[in-house]
């Protein structure tokens, strides 16, 4: 193959423009954010915020309200017992990497965390307490025909000598009603109680909208 210097002169500076416009495109083309599934109190929406806590996009998943999937019956247990609060620190209860992530405006907030029993004797966990918000429930992720959907549960075991992970796809404590100024950075303090045994005290990172993990 020939190039003849005419052929040469026209094409290197055409290759060099193609790519320094690459480059630029590459460089300044937005960044690309992940979808994030989030609770409301109308049902499950998957949307897309930025580093600033901008929302990009929004759709819903599913539109039933998750304490509407409460089942029946321990909804009547709920309002028949009040659950006895032992205010005892228990040591043989570990909940790590608690994070939160706090969504902009009146949208409610989520928190997941590891939790670890090192007791040899199972545990229930029935109850979560903070100052920072009015309410905190615990929900599960569930899908329903093929739909991704939130259920309210009221107490959750965790085996002698196991662990139960609170994740994005497994189960969050739903908070609602913020009663203070809360920013990413901050934490926050969450209290577990643990049904006929006592409570956990947990520092929890406060998240940006976007975050996925601890
Ligand atoms: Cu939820």
């Amino acid at each position: 193959m020939k190039f003849s210097v005419k052929t040469l002169k026209f094409f290197i500076p055409v290759l060099l423009m193609a790519g320094i416009s690459w480059l630029a495109v590459d460089h300044f083309k937005e960044p690309d954010y992940e979808w994030i599934e989030i609770c409301t109190a109308e049902g499950v929406k998957r949307v897309k915020y930025d580093d600033q806590g901008n929302l990009l996009a929004e759709e819903w998943i599913s539109q039933i309200p998750a304490h509407l999937l409460l089942v029946e019956e321990s909804q009547s247990e709920a309002q028949n017992q009040v659950p006895e609060i032992k205010l005892i620190e228990l040591d043989h209860v570990e909940v790590d990497r608690c994070w939160v992530r706090l969504l902009p405006g009146h949208l409610p907030a989520a928190a997941y965390f590891e939790l670890k029993n090192n007791s040899g004797k199972e545990l229930v966990l029935n109850a979560i307490k903070t100052r920072s918000y009015a309410s905190a429930i615990m929900h599960e992720n569930v899908s329903r025909q093929g739909m991704t959907t939130m259920e309210s549960l009221d107490k959750i075991s965790i085996a002698a000598n196991g662990s139960l992970s609170f994740s994005v796809n497994t189960y969050h404590i739903m908070l609602e009603n913020k009663q203070a100024d809360i920013k990413p950075g901050d934490f926050i303090s969450l209290q577990f109680y643990f049904q006929d045994a006592g409570m956990k005290t947990v520092q929890c990172k406060v998240n940006p909208p976007n975050s996925l993990s601890y």
